[in-house]
């Protein structure tokens, strides 16, 4: 084959916890811009959202006739009535195969590869917990299609490539993906494709990594140009999408669509990889971000949710809110602002143009076993979302449970500072929602590497091991300490869910609404 003239692009399958993880799903930004750039390049591009286009089937495992619907709401009933060792046994909380599968099935992605005949599957598995859905497809298109290439990108084969190799991928690319999958359209050989930079697969069983450029700290530096970003063609998504966003504020029925205005980020918090991922911070030109708001207008896009990381980080953040509100878009803010950096005279600025709903989380519950930071904190929490309420912006907040702290004895005593953190928060009216996450560790970030290196002089370790895929989802509890055994963990978290819904003036977790669906 000389060149590449037909690409299928795939979401894969949600394979999620089927009590713990909530059900979201939103367009996939990172296909949207790899298809783009592919399509923009004179190539044929079919994008399959396996999820969205299969939404309303949802698969247990494990729980014979029983429908998620009924499972999820006889959590939520149970939950108010049922103490933590009765929900725990009733509900199988400690297995982590305790999970259920949303999207199309196999067979039906595999009759659309057949339907569309490319020459090259490419799959974006987002996150680890999708893991187990992941390899089942690829088993699936191999067995059909065995001399059809198939490429795995995004978080998860970025940060685990030997996994996703075993299952069958020929190769991985590890963090932006469309100047490489470009070249390899150029060049499809698998001997040419071996020579490239950002290439994982393997060679007799054994993995081969060409790693990317890094700096002496381990940050990636050869990232994709700014000029080099293109604009998503919304003609991608061709899957009937939820109809209101599940994963943020309402939309109050407008057209939506999550996109991003930078990429990157230039920090390395113990609990996150993103930044080892898709590397350092960059902030769109605005050309860019104006034909790409031009172009979702046209589309029929009226709201958009913002998940850049850093979306405040560069001054220029004010022109993209500018450039949102002289448009006629509504917006809200749900990649995270962080309370700790951000200013009143900023949250006034974005409700004066169009913003409606933010996610403003803590950086980290740790800092809140420090007495005088916690009360700076609080001062701060007070007045940023005292200041997000009088100008009419929802807020939604949250904070990750366990993360071991420096003197691992003290982690569930700075746990319990976070909730009763969230609690002052709830319970003053301060924010709408509170999220309460908990640790995974999280391939490629600091706390695993600290498991890896001292875990076990530590006492810190991971429920389940490496393979367990539901506690990579931020809130199925995985990493637990010889100080708070797992069942304790669990308790802690369900502890933490049962103090917010007992405030009168909270959005109920587990208890209906975005939970739910
Ligand atoms: C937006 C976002 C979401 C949104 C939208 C996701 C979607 N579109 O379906 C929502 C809120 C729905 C979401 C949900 C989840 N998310 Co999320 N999410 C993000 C976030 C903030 C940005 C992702 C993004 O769009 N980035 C911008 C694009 C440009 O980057 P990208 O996706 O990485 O894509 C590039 C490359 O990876 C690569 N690439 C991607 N796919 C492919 C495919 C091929 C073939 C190739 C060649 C290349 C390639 O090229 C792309 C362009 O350069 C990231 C953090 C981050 N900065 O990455 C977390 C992140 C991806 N999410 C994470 C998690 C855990 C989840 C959830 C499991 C949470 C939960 N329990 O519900 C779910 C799972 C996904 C799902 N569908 O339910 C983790 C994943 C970590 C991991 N390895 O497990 C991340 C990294 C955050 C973190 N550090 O903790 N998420
Ligand atoms: S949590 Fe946010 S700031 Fe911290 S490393 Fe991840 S993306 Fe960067």
């Amino acid at each position: 084959m000389t060149h590449i003239k037909k690409v299928a692009l795939i979401e894969t399958p949600l394979h999620k916890h089927a009590v713990m993880d909530p059900i979201h799903k939103a367009q996939s930004i990172g296909l949207g811009y790899v298809g783009s750039y592919l399509k923009q390049r004179g190539t044929d591009v079919m994008l399959i959202d396996a999820t969205a286009e299969g939404y309303d089937r949802k698969k247990l495992f494990g729980w014979g006739n029983k429908t998620f619907e009924k499972l999820r709401n006889d959590f939520c009933n149970d939950f108010g009535v049922l103490n933590d060792d009765e929900l725990i046994d009733k509900y199988r909380l400690l297995e982590k195969n305790n999970s259920v599968r949303v999207g199309l099935s196999d067979i039906e992605v595999v009759k659309k590869i057949e339907d569309y005949k490319p020459d090259v599957v490419g799959i974006n598995v987002i996150a680890s917990v999708l893991h187990p859905s992941y390899i089942s497809l690829v088993a699936s298109i191999k067995e059909r299609f065995p001399d059809t290439l198939v490429i795995a990108g995004g978080d998860h084969p970025t940060n685990l490539p030997e996994e996703c190799l075993k299952a069958g991928t020929d190769f991985v690319i590890s963090g932006e993906g469309e100047k490489i999958f470009h070249n390899i359209v150029q060049n499809p050989r698998p001997e040419d494709i071996k020579r490239m930079r950002g290439i994982s697969y393997l060679e007799g069983g054994i993995l081969v990594t060409n790693h990317r450029n890094t700096d002496g700290k381990g940050r990636i530096i050869d990232n994709l140009d700014v000029s080099e970003i293109s604009v998503i063609d919304p003609s991608l998504y061709t899957a009937n999408y939820p109809e209101e966003p599940t994963h943020g504020g309402t939309s109050n029925g407008r057209k939506y669509i999550d996109m991003d205005f930078s990429r990157g980020c230039g920090g390395s918090c113990s609990f996150c990889n993103s930044w080892r991922t898709i590397g350092g911070f960059r902030q769109y030109d605005m050309k860019k971000n104006r034909k790409q708001l031009e172009l979702l207008a046209e589309n029929g896009y009226e709201e958009i949710l913002i998940q850049d990381d850093n979306f405040t980080v560069s001054p220029s953040h004010k022109k993209v809110i500018d450039l949102l509100y002289n448009m006629g878009f509504s917006w809200q803010n749900n990649g995270g602002l962080e309370l700790e950096t951000l200013t009143p005279e900023e949250i006034e600025y974005s409700a004066k143009r169009g913003c409606h709903t933010l996610f403003i989380p803590l950086n980290t519950g740790r800092k809140l076993g420090d007495t005088q930071l916690r009360k700076q904190l609080k001062n701060k929490a007070h007045e940023i979302f005292s200041t997000a309420k009088d100008n009419g912006i929802h807020v939604f907040s949250g904070g990750i449970l366990g993360i071991p702290s420096k003197d691992v004895r003290k982690t569930r005593e700075d746990s319990e500072k976070l909730i009763e953190f969230a609690g002052d928060l709830v319970s003053g009216g301060y924010v709408d929602y509170w999220v309460n996450y908990i640790l995974d560790a999280l391939p490629g970030c600091g706390i695993s590497k600290r498991i890896e290196t001292r875990g076990r002089e530590e006492g810190i370790h991971v429920y389940g091991g490496k393979q367990n895929w539901a506690g990579y989802s931020h809130h199925f509890p995985q990493v637990y300490t010889d100080f708070m055994p797992y069942r304790e963990l669990m308790k802690l978290y369900l502890k933490s869910h049962r103090e917010i819904n007992g405030m009168e003036n909270s959005r109920k977790w587990f208890g209906g609404g975005a939970w739910v669906s």
